[in-house]
């Protein structure tokens, strides 16, 4: 019997970082349970926060080996790459004789280069594990024939050498349960529990990284087996809400309707969501996805312009987003839409498209949906990261695909092994500078945090409004934006700034406007600050609500009515209060 440790990726967002349910992880160490083995998930979220702080990550890397493991194993993505390998050079030092093992989507693609520069890892297992796990503890047990060992990458006294590949699971009902019951902290923590239903995905997109990942293949649980872990999880830990990992779920319409069918029949009752593409999910299928308990999904569109489009191999067809967003809202499904800008033979023209698509799709029928802009960030192995290799630049200010900024050291190994962790790199845009693509990431992500500000503002203008924005983008004074580094809230009142001062001035309606865009700003600063009392020209709350019951005409005219509003954070969540006149000047 083995001791393994095995440690999921980093989940930075923002200054917080998350801890989530590591469905590949428990996926593998069900599969170890099952041969006998010892297997323990060491997340590090928490405990890398706090020593982050410290600035002393080897504290990270003593609670990783306190318990002396044979193996650790760690799950690798990109952006927390140059950070694990520092750490498992660490364990290394603590427990000479520790065999390191890497596996995912970052370490597969990279596993040569990573093997003939980290010296602290012994092995890499690309790809699928399920397979390929056991046989290497088998050989971690018994005496060492890395030979016979799936999907290895090791280093043999001759150099790295690259084992032979296990077959892709055919039938994905033969793995296990994943083993929820060795989640580090209580699953019922997390909103969203996964459940993976199925793997790869039969586009070819040339930015992404996982259809190649998952061999280009659509594989999918039973309808049988979906049931059965749904129903496992509800039994067991009483969720009510699940997650469906898998990148395009939809990519069987016919499968995926008996699906929902067999889920709205079986009574199960939970609340669901999962990623698809918006060409598949027409009015039909949106309707019976509602009815089966979808309250969820996220869409990958990436571009508004045709012509981008074509050259990414997205292969969508276009006339149908709108109207299967209007239709997905209709259904009274929430969706997230999400864009990519900083293709190379990506134009003005072409932004303006996509900025278009954007707000159209934000208030698609009716609703506030999320849309976030995504600055591309070329993932190694990708189509998009080896045709431009030779132009790529690192230059300390990576795509928000990091969500956190590398320290000095970490730097120091992005620049010198550029192959390895070219996602933190940019390939050039001819026609679009870095500096305006960063400006309008910020601009258009972080206006969303004013909701009906926008909103009032996009239907009062429509595409004028991208217009202004674009014109104004050099007054937004932060020439070396270090967003990340900066924080949220810091970050917010810089837009919030750009929006007041640059843009609003040549807005009708500007007095109200900046009313609501103050109110607005007040419900995320009162986050930290606990307690906060502000005067407003206009009773916002009264025409907020006027806006959500389509009781407003655009341009929006209101007459002027003095009001004070109390925000506290209590519970984690903003309430407001609004304050008699007397009141609200005694207090403030
Ligand atoms: C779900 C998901 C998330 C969720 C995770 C939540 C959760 N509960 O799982 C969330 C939303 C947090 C997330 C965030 C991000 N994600 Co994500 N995510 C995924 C997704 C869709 C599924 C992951 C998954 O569970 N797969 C199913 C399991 C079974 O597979 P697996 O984890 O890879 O594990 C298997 C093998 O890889 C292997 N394996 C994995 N680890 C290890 C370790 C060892 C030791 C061994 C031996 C084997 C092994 O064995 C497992 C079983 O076969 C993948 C795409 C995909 N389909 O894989 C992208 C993916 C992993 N994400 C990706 C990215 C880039 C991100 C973000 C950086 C995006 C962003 N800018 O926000 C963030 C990073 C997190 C952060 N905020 O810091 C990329 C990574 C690309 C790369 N080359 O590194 C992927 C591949 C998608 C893509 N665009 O190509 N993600
Ligand atoms: S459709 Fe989505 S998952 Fe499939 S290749 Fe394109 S980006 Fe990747």
């Amino acid at each position: 019997m083995l001791t393994i440790n095995l440690c999921p990726h980093i989940n930075y967002q923002w200054e917080k970082l998350n801890r989530y349910i590591p469905i590949g992880l428990l996926s593998l160490a069900a599969v170890a349970e099952n041969d006998g083995h010892q297997v323990e998930i060491k997340d590090i979220n928490y405990t890398f926060k706090y020593y982050r702080a410290l600035d002393d990550i080897a504290k990270v890397a003593d609670y990783l080996v306190d318990n002396k493991p044979d193996l650790l194993g760690f799950s690798t993505i990109c952006n927390c790459y140059p950070t694990i390998l520092r750490l498992a050079g660490l364990c290394k030092k603590k427990l000479p004789g520790l065999f390191i093992v890497l596996g995912g989507p970052q370490a597969s693609v990279t596993a040569l280069q990573t093997m003939r520069h980290f010296d602290a890892i012994d092995g890499i297992l690309t790809g699928e594990g399920e397979i390929a796990f056991p046989s290497l503890l088998e050989t971690l047990g018994n005496g060492k024939n890395w030979d016979s060992v799936y999907n290895l990458v090791w280093r043999s006294t001759s150099g790295i050498v690259e084992n032979k590949k296990a077959p892709l699971i055919k039938n994905l009902d033969e793995l296990p349960m994943p083993a929820y019951h060795l989640n580090p902290f209580s699953i019922t923590e997390n909103k969203r529990i996964p459940i993976e239903s199925g793997r790869g995905c039969p586009y070819h997109c040339v930015y992404c990284s996982t259809s190649r990942y998952w061999g280009g293949r659509f594989r999918m649980k039973s309808v049988k087996r979906l049931l059965s872990e749904i129903r496992h999880l509800t039994d067991k830990y009483k969720i009510k809400r699940v997650e469906f990992v898998q990148d395009n779920m939809t990519s069987s319409p016919k499968f995926f309707r008996q699906f929902c069918h067999s889920l709205k029949e079986s009574g199960l009752g939970i609340e669901w969501g999962c990623s698809a593409r918006i060409d598949v999910v027409n009015t039909q299928l949106a309707g019976e996805m509602a009815d089966s308990g979808c309250i969820e999904i996220f869409y990958g569109i990436e571009s508004g312009s045709e012509k981008v489009q074509g050259s990414i191999q997205k292969q969508m067809d276009y006339s149908v987003v709108l109207p299967n967003a209007e239709s997905t809202g209709k259904h009274g499904i929430r969706f997230t839409a999400s864009f990519i800008t900083g293709f190379p033979e990506e134009n003005l023209s072409d932004l303006k498209q996509t900025l278009q698509l954007i707000f159209r799709l934000r208030y698609a029928s009716g609703k506030r949906n999320f849309t976030h802009l995504h600055l591309l960030s070329p993932l190694p192995g990708t189509p998009i990261q080896k045709r431009y290799k030779e132009l790529l630049y690192f230059d300390g200010q990576p795509s928000d695909i990091a969500l956190s900024l590398p320290n000095g050291e970490e730097k120091a190994l992005i620049a010198q092994y550029p192959d390895i962790f070219s996602a933190f790199y940019t390939i050039p845009v001819p026609a679009l500078s870095k500096i305006f693509l960063q400006k309008v990431y910020l601009v258009i992500n972080f206006s969303s945090e004013f909701p009906y500000t926008m909103f009032v503002l996009w239907k009062q203008e429509k595409d004028r409004l991208i217009e202004l924005i674009l014109e104004e983008l050099d007054n937004l004074p932060i020439a070396d934006i270090n967003f990340y580094a900066e924080g949220y809230l810091e970050t917010l009142k810089h837009i919030y700034d750009f929006l007041k001062i640059s843009l609003l001035p040549k807005i009708d309606e500007r007095e109200l406007l900046a009313d609501m865009m103050f109110y607005e700003l007040c419900t995320k600063l009162v986050d930290k600050e606990g307690r906060l009392i502000e005067s407003f020209s206009f009773d916002i709350e009264q025409i907020l609500a006027d806006i959500d019951r389509e009781m407003v005409t655009f341009p929006i005219k209101c007459q002027p009515h003095p009001t004070a509003y109390l925000f506290v954070y209590e519970n984690q969540k903003v309430q407001t209060i609004k304050l008699a006149e007397g009141l609200a000047q005694l207090l403030a």
